[in-house]
């Protein structure tokens, strides 16, 4: 089965439909699904919206927790998972075609011998990044950082992934940080525990414009990145 793990924050506009779109998605490809709606913190509708597409919907389940985090919200939805598969999705991102072109390339058995973790880069070559023009340059200042101080072999990871989950529990509960790291520090600790993470291209057309100025985005993201240092370490030699 796949778990489809949505993390949801003031999204009452687009959250029927996005979700509408996955379950079509699944449902029309025979596959075995879930999909899980994990809010945290909104202020407007988001909360009943997602009570009552679950209510119609049996394939899709709601959480709601305590306050805004995203990195929280996927490590909840993560956690109570039941596919062996996850796929993570953004409320105003998501593609089916490159579920369909992840799945293929990653290891779906217990013990892998291939890619537990499959993103969606919008760096690698063949993709295609239609965001602003800073936003794309903070996507690779970031993976840069990422390369040269945690040795990730990855030109992305953030945004769309697909897990192999049943590989990857231990990884998990070993995370610690949050917010817009947590996803970056599950794929460090699979690289570091001799897993294989791969990527493949993606097409970005995000359904609406940023909610987060570059200006708020920046010391969080360098704060962040002070914090997986602490967490992780500096590369370990081999
Ligand atoms: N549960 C939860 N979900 C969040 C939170 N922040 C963002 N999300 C969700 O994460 C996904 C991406 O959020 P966006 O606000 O579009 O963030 P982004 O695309 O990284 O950045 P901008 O849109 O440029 O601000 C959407 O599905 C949001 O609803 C949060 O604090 N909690
Ligand atoms: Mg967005």
């Amino acid at each position: 089965m796949i778990s489809v793990v949505l993390p949801a924050f003031n999204e009452s506009g687009m959250l029927d439909a996005t979700v509408a779109a996955i379950h079509e998605g699944f449902i029309s490809r025979k596959i075995s699904f879930e999909i899980q709606i994990v809010e945290n913190g909104s202020t407007d509708e988001t909360n009943q919206i997602a009570e009552e597409i679950c209510s119609r919907l049996p394939e899709v389940s709601t959480q709601s927790l305590g306050y805004a985090d995203y990195g929280e919200a996927l490590r909840a939805g993560l956690k109570s998972s039941v596919g062996e598969v996850a796929i993570i999705f953004d409320v105003d991102y998501f593609d089916l075609d490159f579920a369909d072109s992840a799945l293929e390339v990653l290891d779906w058995s217990a013990n892998p011998t291939g890619p537990v973790v499959v993103v969606g880069s919008k760096r690698a070559p063949g993709s295609s990044d239609n965001r602003s023009r800073l936003r794309r340059l903070a996507t690779a200042i970031f993976s840069g950082i990422l390369r040269r101080q945690f040795g990730i072999s990855l030109s992305d990871t953030h945004g769309m992934k697909v897990l192999n989950l049943a590989a990857l529990r231990g990884v998990i509960d070993e995370c610690q940080c949050g917010a817009d790291l947590f996803d970056t520090e599950v794929i460090i600790r699979a690289e570091r525990a001799g897993m294989i993470v791969a990527e493949v291209p993606v097409n970005v057309t995000e359904l609406r414009p940023s909610r987060t100025s570059i200006l708020r985005r920046v010391p969080r993201t360098l704060g962040g990145i002070v914090r997986l240092r602490r967490v992780l370490g500096p590369v370990p030699k081999d």
